[in-house]
């Protein structure tokens, strides 16, 4: 699989794979080309390329993430550095492209922390709803300054040779089905898609649901056949990929919203120089802003297209407060959950970022 994606990437299987193991010494780190470049800092860059993958696809907040990524590092460096964003597809499932990461046969990726449910089991904190505020921006904001996530969390993902650089928003989630989720009983056996995190399943167990991995490029065809009965994503993404025309309904519900990670390889990353990390640091932080903007505008725009939508309708369901106070008495237990059986640290990760919460939201 991974050498087929690497020849699909133009990527050199034996070279590039190897180098970015172990040793820290890889093809881009020593530079692919002879000569360096004096960047717009006035700093010297090796030529090399990275590749970076994503989860998602052409146009999508992800995708474009990356692209805009690539077009910052290539203006700093005078286009000593390129990077190469990849698309969702070449790769396998999400769970094969962490494995990418991990092995160094890429450099960076966006990451959903649902993928790595599995191994990261602290990350799994994003699972848990009615945690982060309903407003996007205190999220946001959380995501940027928590000590919890930024410095905690990223230790947690390190030890499995992920470094995350940054947390962001891809927008609230929102439920997708046929009869239009509501109130918990309608989850009664609900067949709900989740992505690989047993946390998540708790999540949803809570509210009396069946719920079933899947990888996404797996989803549409599985709700078309009724293989599960709904899924949760940003309102862009349920557009984008489609999901509107195989679900009649989507409830605004805004019990949660979708995380990605800017990640790189741990060996790689430590391994740069001082003034490249530096770079990557700093674009990335740059970047916070930037891509928050994109997912608002493509949120807001797809939420419209898809009221209009009249070859597709879809019914949009707001829920009310009494309706969200419903699904939260039953969401908190699982805090529990995650502090006993999920948490390798007692839930110290939670505990701290409860009280980040509480300072940025003043509750
Ligand atoms: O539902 C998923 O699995 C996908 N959703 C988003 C918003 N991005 C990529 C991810 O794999």
């Amino acid at each position: 699989m991974l050498s087929l994606f690497l020849a699909a990437c133009g990527g050199n299987s034996e070279g590039d794979s190897e180098g970015s193991g172990d040793s820290g010494e890889t093809d881009t780190e020593q530079g692919s080309g002879d000569s360096g470049e004096e960047g717009a800092s006035g700093q010297e860059y090796e030529e090399q390329t990275w590749r970076f993958i994503t989860e998602e696809t052409e146009g999508q907040v992800q995708y474009v993430y990356a692209q805009e990524f690539a077009k910052r590092i290539s203006e700093k460096t005078d286009g000593a550095i390129t990077i190469e964003p990849y698309e969702y597809g070449g790769l396998g499932s999400e769970t094969d492209q962490v494995a990418a990461l991990q092995d160094g046969a890429v450099e960076m990726a966006v990451m959903s922390p649902g993928f790595t449910g599995n191994m990261v089991k602290e990350g799994q904190i994003f699972a848990l709803h009615f945690l982060f505020p309903e407003s996007v921006e205190q999220t946001q904001e959380i995501l940027n300054t928590s000590e919890a996530l930024n410095t905690d969390l990223k230790a947690k993902y390190e030890e499995h040779g992920i470094t995350p650089l940054a947390f962001w928003t891809e927008g609230a989630t929102a439920w997708s089905s046929n009869d239009g989720l509501q109130e918990p009983s309608d989850f009664d056996g609900f067949k709900m898609r989740i992505q690989e995190s047993p946390l998540m399943q708790e999540s949803y167990k809570a509210y009396g649901a069946s719920p079933q991995a899947l990888s996404w490029s797996e989803l549409y065809t599985a709700l078309d056949r009724g293989t599960v009965d709904g899924q949760e994503n940003p309102v862009f993404f349920i557009y984008d990929a489609s999901f509107h025309e195989v679900q009649d309904t989507v409830t605004i519900s805004n019990h949660n919203n979708y995380v990605a990670m800017t990640t790189v390889n741990t060996d790689w990353y430590n391994g740069l120089p001082e003034h490249v990390q530096k770079l990557i640091d700093e674009t990335t932080q740059e970047m916070q802003d930037w891509i928050f903007k994109e997912q608002e505008r493509q949120n807001s725009e797809y939420l419209e297209e898809m009221k209009n939508d009249t070859e597709n309708p879809t019914e949009v369901i707001e829920l009310t407060e009494e309706q969200r106070a419903e699904f939260k008495e039953l969401a908190l237990p699982v805090r529990d959950y995650y502090r006993e059986e999920i948490s390798t640290v007692n839930g110290e990760i939670l505990d701290k970022l409860v009280e980040e919460i509480k300072a940025v939201t003043g509750e």
